[in-house]
C-alpha cells in the first residue's frame, strides 16, 4: 500500500485516457474486490437543519434559510423501525446524520449510543457523522458497537477556506485522527463539482491517501445544489468527471470502499454502471438522502438485476464488534469543551447568501 501519492502523480492518473484510466482502476479494483459486489448503506438524518456551521453546499446550515424541514434529534425506537425497514429492502449498514457542528457529552449523545446499540444488534454495520468528536466520544461510540464514522475533507486544503470558514481543514483531521485511535473504520471523502479546480480533487485525494492507514470508506459525492445555498446556481458536473474521480480514488487507495454518493439522481444507469467498473463498490440506498432525493429503491434493485450486482452483506470486511452495554461502560462522559478552530475568515460567497436570506 503506497502512502506517498503526490499530487501531480495523481493528476496524471486523473488525465489519462479515458480508456487506459478505466482499464487500470478496474484492474484494481478486481485485484482487491468482488467486482459484482456492491454494499447498501441507507442514510438516516437523525438530527436535521439548524446546524450553526456555514458550509456552503449544505441545505441543513441554519444562516441559508433553505426550504427543509428541520427535526430534533430522533427516538431510538423510531430509529430501530427505520434501520429493520432498511435491512428488509437489502441494506446491510445504516449511516446516522447529524447537522451538528461537534458532539457534546450529555442526554442527546447517550441516546445516539443507544441507537447504535439497538442497530448493532440488528447485526447491521452501523455508521454515525454527527461533525467533530473527542477521542473519548469516539471511544464511547467504539464501545456501543459503532462500526464506522464518517467525517469527510469535503476538498482540498486550498479550496477548503472557499468553502467554510467555521471550522478548519486541521480540525476534520483532528477528528479522523481520533476515531484511528479506537477500533472504529474511518469513512472520509468529499464533494466534487463545487467551482473546484481538477488539482483540488487531486490535493484532496493526497490528503486521504496518505493517511496511514488510508480511510476503510471514500464516499465520492457530486454537488447537489440546493436553492437558497451559497451554492445554488452552479451547473451539475458531467458524468465523466464522477468517473475518472471514482477511477482516481481507486487506484491510489486499492483496499478502499469507494462510494458512489450524492448526485445519482442525475447520472444514467449507464453512468453509474461506468462508475462501478471503475470501481464504485458502494451506494446510500433509500429515497432520500439526508433531506435532498436519491433514486428510489426499487429502481436500484432493478439496476443491480441489470449489471448482475449483488448486495454485499454485513461485517465482510471486519467483525462485527462487541456491544458495551451503558450500565457496564468503561468510558465515562468527560464533559470536554475541546477548542476546536473557528478561522474566521469571510467568504463572500457565503457572506451573500445569508445577507440574502435575512433579507
Ligand atoms: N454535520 C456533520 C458534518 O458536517 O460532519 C455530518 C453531516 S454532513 C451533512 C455530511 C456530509 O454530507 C458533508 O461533509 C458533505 O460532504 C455532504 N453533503 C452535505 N450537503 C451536500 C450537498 N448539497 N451535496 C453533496 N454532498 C453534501
Ligand atoms: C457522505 O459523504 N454523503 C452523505 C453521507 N456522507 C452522510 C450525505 C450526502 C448529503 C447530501 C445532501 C443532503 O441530502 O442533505
Ligand atoms: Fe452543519 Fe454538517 Fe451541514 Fe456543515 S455539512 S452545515 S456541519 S450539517
Amino acid at each position: 500500500m503506497r502512502h506517498n501519492w503526490t499530487r501531480e502523480e495523481i493528476l496524471e492518473i486523473y488525465n489519462k485516457p479515458l480508456m487506459e484510466l478505466l482499464y487500470e482502476a478496474a484492474t484494481v479494483h478486481r485485484e482487491f474486490h468482488d467486482p459484482n459486489t456492491v454494499q447498501v448503506s441507507t442514510l438516516l438524518s437523525i438530527k436535521t437543519g439548524g446546524c450553526p456551521e456555514d458550509c456552503g453546499y449544505c441545505p441543513q446550515a441554519a444562516r441559508y434559510h433553505t426550504d427543509i424541514e428541520g427535526n430534533d434529534l430522533m427516538g431510538v425506537q423510531q430509529v430501530k423501525a427505520q434501520a429493520l425497514r432498511a435491512k428488509a429492502a437489502g441494506s446491510s449498514r445504516v449511516c446516522m446524520g447529524a447537522a451538528w457542528r461537534n458532539v457534546k457529552d450529555g442526554e442527546e449523545f447517550d441516546q445516539v449510543l443507544e441507537m447504535v446499540r439497538t442497530i448493532n444488534k440488528l447485526d447491521m454495520e452501523v455508521c454515525c457523522t454527527l461533525g467533530m468528536i473527542t477521542e473519548n466520544q469516539a471511544q464511547r461510540l467504539a464501545e456501543a458497537g459503532l462500526y464506522a464514522y464518517n467525517h469527510n475533507l469535503d476538498t482540498s486544503e486550498d479550496y477548503y477556506k472557499d468553502v467554510i470558514s467555521t471550522r478548519a481543514f486541521q480540525d476534520r483531521l483532528d477528528t479522523i485522527g481520533n476515531v484511528r485511535k479506537t477500533n472504529v473504520t474511518v469513512c472520509s471523502g468529499g464533494i466534487i463539482g463545487m467551482g473546484e479546480k481538477v488539482e483540488d480533487r487531486a490535493g484532496m485525494l493526497v490528503a486521504l491517501a496518505t493517511l496511514d492507514p488510508q480511510p476503510e470508506s471514500v464516499p465520492i459525492n457530486a454537488l447537489v445544489a440546493v436553492e437558497g445555498t451559497p451554492m445554488e446556481d452552479i451547473e451539475p458536473i458531467s458524468i465523466w468527471e464522477m468517473v475518472r474521480m471514482v477511477a482516481t480514488t481507486r487506484i491510489v487507495m486499492p483496499q478502499t470502499q469507494v462510494r458512489l454518493s450524492a448526485g445519482r439522481t442525475q447520472m444514467s444507469r449507464e453512468g453509474q454502471a461506468m462508475c462501478f467498473f471503475a470501481g464504485a463498490n458502494s451506494i446510500f440506498a433509500g429515497d432520500k438522502l439526508l433531506t435532498t432525493p436519491n433514486p428510489d429503491v426499487n429502481e436500484d434493485m432493478e439496476m443491480f438485476k441489470l449489471l448482475g450486482l449483488n448486495p454485499q452483506a454485513p461485517f465482510v470486511k471486519k467483525a462485527q464488534p462487541e456491544t458495551v452495554e451503558a450500565a457496564d461502560s468503561q468510558h465515562l462522559p468527560k464533559g470536554e469543551k475541546p477548542k476546536w478552530s473557528r478561522p474566521g475568515h469571510t467568504i463572500p460567497r457565503n457572506e451573500e447568501a445569508k445577507a440574502k436570506a435575512k433579507a
